[in-house]
């Protein structure tokens, strides 16, 4: 595996020599993007929910099941030390990404929903008693909600919400006034799905560590798009979906403290996550093994560990930069289409944008679109609660990753304009 590799677009950026980002070329890797969707060229815009996958990442898995397939960790054969070796270095990989300190810290896990479920329960069930707070924001993904009511229910802890203000940036000031000795824990997105609003994620980390309440940060929509610094935010659990970061699906990454994970029991029983069993006693392994019972999803890890060492080659920073481009020349153009108001409009967005237009229903836009060749999503984007501050059903959301290019913009503009026509 390429070792971590931090892109030096923006120290170029400085000295004024960024090259321009060659998204073209990039495009060439995702063979999907050359469907035609009733006769017309895809364009796929639907990333926040999941994105396309690169040939390196099909190749591993294609490699991986036809010349290494073996279970992990219990053979002595060839194939299973193979097997095994691929599925320890893409951790590594996953730990460097992430400036994590060790890789005990990276535990394997299906995905964001179930590393949030997994500290509700491993790390809440036991610790959290009638009267504790748990603070939310009011931006959440259902994932980062129900989780924790659910906590609420079994242990009797109180959960809190931070209001969104108008531009779908959270209220620091009301954030700050939730947190208090009651807070037990906190748990914030990166950035919205549904908004793209980017939070100040290491200022709300340290306002919850001052009243000594560890934080989980959502990074389902960050972790593709921008790069983190685990060991500079400092929050003490990271989730991540790896079918959102150009991988497959079925695998993600919670990252914990180590002194935490050492803490807290096992989330799961099975093989794997056991030093020794009796019918009396077992003891449990080492983090991360003691939560990652039975046979894990190796194949999807192997071409996490790829994917992530694809977009290293490319260099985060520069995904974002040139993401930003988008998102800027997006945001211009459809605020010109009559009638289409963006809900959030926070002074920090990921590539995500989620409009209305005047009284047509989200899903005939989304159906109409899609006749386009034009993939959007359509509806709450799991986050019902947001879509009622913001008095909405539902909206319209265009998500953009770093194959997309202008020209799919113009593409998007033109079938709204279909719409308009269709709804006139
Ligand atoms: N957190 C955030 C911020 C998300 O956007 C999502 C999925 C999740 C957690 C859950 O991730 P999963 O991979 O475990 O399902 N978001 C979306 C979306 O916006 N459209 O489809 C899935």
């Amino acid at each position: 595996m390429a070792g971590f590799k931090r892109s030096t677009a923006v120290d170029s950026h400085r000295n004024g020599t960024r090259a321009s980002f060659d998204a073209e070329r990039h495009r060439k890797d995702f063979p999907i993007l050359n469907e035609k969707i009733y006769g017309k060229p895809l364009v796929y815009l639907d990333n926040a929910a999941t994105t396309q996958k690169p040939k390196p990442v099909i190749e591993a898995l294609s490699r991986y099941y036809s010349a290494g397939n073996a279970n992990i960790h219990r053979g002595i054969h060839y194939l299973s030390q193979k097997a095994t070796d691929a599925y320890d270095d893409a951790r590594t990989t996953i730990q460097q990404f992430l400036h994590a300190r060790d890789s005990r810290e990276i535990v394997f896990v299906r995905g964001a929903t179930e590393g949030i479920n997994l500290v509700a329960q491993s790390y809440g069930r036991n610790r959290l008693t009638p009267g504790d707070e748990i603070v939310i924001t009011g931006l959440e993904h259902h994932s980062n909600i129900v989780p924790w009511q659910m906590l609420c229910q079994q242990t009797g802890a109180r959960l809190r919400v931070a209001p969104v203000l108008d531009n779908g940036e959270v209220s620091l000031d009301a954030y700050e006034k939730l947190l208090n000795d009651r807070t037990k824990l906190v748990s914030i997105a990166h950035v919205s799905n549904a908004l793209g609003t980017i939070n100040p994620a290491k200022r709300m980390i340290q306002m919850a560590h001052r009243v000594g309440a560890p934080v989980l940060l959502d990074g389902a929509q960050s972790a593709p798009h921008l790069a983190v610094d685990l060991e500079d935010l400092d929050c003490d659990f990271f989730v991540f979906s790896g079918h959102k970061m150009f991988a497959p699906t079925g695998i993600g990454v919670l990252y914990g403290k180590l002194d935490l994970l050492e803490a807290m029991p096992p989330y799961q029983g099975g093989g794997d996550m056991i030093s020794a069993v009796s019918f009396e006693k077992t003891t449990y392994n080492k983090v991360p093994f003691k939560f990652e019972a039975g046979t894990p999803h190796i194949a999807g890890v192997i071409g996490l560990g790829r994917a992530i060492d694809y977009v290293n080659q490319i260099g985060i920073d520069s995904i974002f930069a040139y993401e930003k481009e988008l998102l800027a020349y997006a945001t211009e153009a459809l605020l010109k289409i009559p009638g289409l108001r963006i809900i959030g409009t926070a002074k920090e967005k990921a590539s995500i944008i989620s409009f209305v237009l005047a009284d047509v229903h989200p899903h005939d836009i989304g159906t109409i679109l899609d006749q386009e060749g034009v993939a959007i999503r359509a509806g709450h984007h799991c986050a019902m609660p947001l879509m009622e501050r913001f008095k909405v059903p539902a909206t319209a959301r265009a998500s953009f990753a770093f194959y997309n290019t202008k020209s799919e913009i113009d593409q998007l503009v033109k079938a709204i304009h279909s719409v308009l026509e269709v709804f006139g």
